[in-house]
C-alpha cells in the first residue's frame, strides 16, 4: 500500500483530527516500507486497526468554583492498545486539550511503551479543564470529579493514568486519593504518585533525564559528548526543569529556558541554583518567567520561543509543534547538530523532513522522552511488590532503558554512516506490538 492512500483512509475515518493525522502520517511514512516488505502484517491489515483505538471514553465533569457557580468540562480517557500490557499514559488538563489531541498522544504512547520493553499499552486522557488560573480548592473539586467517572474504566491491570502537562504532584495526588476512596482499594492503579504513598524515587525526574541520557547515547556513537556543549532548551514545567538539571551535570551549558508567555536567554548559561529557583517557581509559586527576569538577571523576550538563539543541542520540551520549518531552518542555519524531543511531538510535519535532508541527530519523542512512562512502568512494578528501590537502583534502571532504546533505533533506522532515529523508533516500537496482535488472531 502507498502512504497517502492509507492516509486518504485515515483521514476519511477520523475528520477534523490534524494532530492525529500528523502522529500516524510520521508513524505510517517510516513503518509502511517495513509493513510492504513483511506481507503478515499487510495481509492481516495491522496498519487499519493500530491506528483504530480500542475504545474512547467521553464524560461531563462538573464542578463547583470558589464563588459556587457551577462549570462544566469534558473528560475523555483514549484506550488506543492493550497488546502488550495494560493501558498506560498521562492525563492532560489544557485548554487546548481536544479529542484530536489526546487519540495523537495515545497512538504516540502505543509505541513509545514498547520501545521502554516493559508490559504496557498505550492510552491518553485529560481534560479541556485549565488549571492554570484556579485555586488548590477549585484543583481538588474539578479532580476528584474527574475521578468520580474514571475510576469505573481504570485500574491497576486495566489502565494506569499519570501526569502530563498540567497534572503534577498535586493533581495525582487529588485524582489518586479519590480513587483508592471509591474503590476502598491501594493498589498502583495511577503513577507519578508521591513518595509517601507509593510513588517511585527519580520519577518526577526521568522524563527530562532520559532526554538528556538519549541524547548521550546518541553523540556517544559520534565518539562526542554534551560537555561543553551550548544547549537551548523550551518549557520550564516538569520534563524541562530535569533536561535542565542533568544537562548541567553533565557539563552543558542551557542558556534559555521558555513558558507560554516567552523565553528567558542567559547567554552565560544558569546555574544549578537558578534551575532550583525555576522549580520553586514554576511547582510552588506557579508563578511566570517574566516576573522572574528580573531577580535571576537575564533578558526575557516576551510572546517568542527560543530557537533563534544559537546552539548546538535543541531539546523542545513544553508542546507540539513548538518546532515549524522557519525554526527549524534558524536552528541549522545556526550550526544546531542534535534535537532530543523532551515533549511529544514537538517538531512538525515539515521541520523533521528538513532534519532529516540535514542528516542531524534528531530522536523522536516516543524514544527521547520515554524516560517518564518506563520508570511509570517501574512505579507500578514496584507498586505490586509492595517495595521501593533506591534513587540509584531507579537511575541505573533508567540509563540502561534508554540504552537500550539508542540500540533498537540503531537496529532498525541505520542508514550507511547515519541514523534515521525517526525510522529506527517506530520501526521497532511497531513490531513487538504488531507481533502480539497478529498473535491473537482477529481482533
Ligand atoms: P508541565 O505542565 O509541567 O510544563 C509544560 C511547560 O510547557 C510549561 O513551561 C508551559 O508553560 C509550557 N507550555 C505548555 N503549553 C505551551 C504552549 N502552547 N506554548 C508555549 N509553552 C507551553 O508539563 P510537562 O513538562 O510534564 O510536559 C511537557 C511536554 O512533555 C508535553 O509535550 C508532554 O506531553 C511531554 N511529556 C511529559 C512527560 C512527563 O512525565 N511529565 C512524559 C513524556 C512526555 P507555562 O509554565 O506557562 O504553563
Ligand atoms: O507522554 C508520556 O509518556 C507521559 N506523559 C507519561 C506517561 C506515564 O504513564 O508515565
Amino acid at each position: 500500500m502507498e502512504l497517502n492512500q492509507f492516509m486518504q483512509g485515515l483521514e476519511r475515518r477520523n475528520p477534523g483530527q490534524p494532530e492525529f493525522h500528523q502522529a500516524v502520517r510520521e508513524f505510517a511514512s517510516k513503518v509502511l516500507p517495513f509493513v510492504n516488505e513483511h506481507p503478515q502484517y499487510a495481509k492481516a491489515s495491522i496498519l487499519e486497526r493500530m491506528t483504530e483505538p480500542d475504545r474512547i471514553v467521553i464524560f461531563r465533569v462538573c464542578w463547583e468554583d470558589d464563588e459556587g457557580s457551577v462549570r462544566v468540562n469534558r473528560g475523555w480517557r483514549v484506550q488506543f492498545n492493550n497488546s502488550i500490557g495494560p493501558y498506560k499514559g498521562g492525563l492532560r488538563f489544557d485548554k487546548s486539550v481536544t479529542l484530536s489531541v489526546l487519540k495523537f498522544l495515545g497512538f504516540e504512547q502505543v509505541f513509545k511503551n514498547s520501545l521502554t520493553t516493559l508490559p504496557m499499552g498505550g492510552a491518553k486522557g485529560g481534560s479541556d479543564f485549565n488549571p492554570k488560573d484556579k485555586s488548590d480548592a477549585e484543583v481538588m473539586r474539578f479532580c476528584q470529579s474527574f475521578m468520580t467517572e474514571l475510576h469505573l474504566h481504570i485500574g491497576e491491570d486495566t489502565d494506569v493514568p499519570a501526569g502530563d502537562i498540567g497534572v503534577g504532584a498535586r493533581e495525582v495526588g487529588y485524582l489518586f486519593g479519590q480513587y483508592k476512596r471509591l474503590r476502598n482499594e491501594f493498589v498502583g492503579a495511577m503513577t507519578g504518585k508521591g513518595l509517601a504513598y507509593g510513588g517511585s524515587l527519580v520519577r518526577t525526574e526521568a522524563t527530562g533525564y532520559g532526554a538528556v541520557y538519549m541524547a548521550r547515547e546518541m553523540l556517544a556513537k559520534r565518539n562526542e559528548s554534551i560537555e561543553g556543549r551550548t544547549c537551548v532548551v523550551s518549557g520550564s514545567g516538569n520534563v524541562a526543569q530535569y533536561a535542565a538539571e542533568k544537562l548541567l551535570e553533565l557539563g552543558g551549558k542551557v542558556v534559555t529556558l521558555s513558558d507560554r508567555g516567552g523565553f528567558l536567554h542567559m547567554p552565560g548559561g544558569f546555574t544549578s541554583e537558578q534551575i532550583a529557583a525555576v522549580i520553586d517557581l514554576k511547582t510552588r509559586q506557579r508563578r511566570s518567567l517574566a516576573d522572574w527576569a528580573a531577580e535571576c538577571g537575564c533578558e526575557h523576550y516576551a510572546g517568542e520561543r527560543p530557537w533563534r538563539v544559537p546552539c548546538e543541542l535543541a531539546f523542545p520540551c513544553a508542546t507540539q509543534n513548538e518546532i515549524e520549518i522557519d525554526d527549524a531552518r534558524t536552528l541549522l542555519k545556526n550550526g544546531c547538530q542534535l534535537v532530543s524531543e523532551g515533549a511529544n511531538m514537538p517538531t512538525d510535519f515539515d521541520a523533521a523532513m528538513l532534519f532529516e535532508e540535514a542528516r542531524i541527530l534528531h530522536a523522536p519523542s516516543k524514544a527521547a522522552n520515554a524516560g517518564g512512562v518506563a520508570i511509570s512502568g517501574l512505579e507500578m512494578t514496584q507498586n505490586s511488590m509492595r517495595l521501593s528501590w533506591t534513587r540509584d537502583e531507579v537511575d541505573q534502571r533508567l540509563q540502561g532503558i534508554m540504552r537500550r532504546i539508542h540500540e533498537q533505533c540503531v537496529e532498525y533506522g541505520s542508514e550507511g554512516d547515519w541514523i534515521d532515529y525517526f525510522k529506527g523508533a517506530n520501526v521497532a516500537g511497531f513490531i513487538k506490538v504488531a507481533d502480539a496482535m497478529l498473535a491473537y488472531g482477529v481482533l
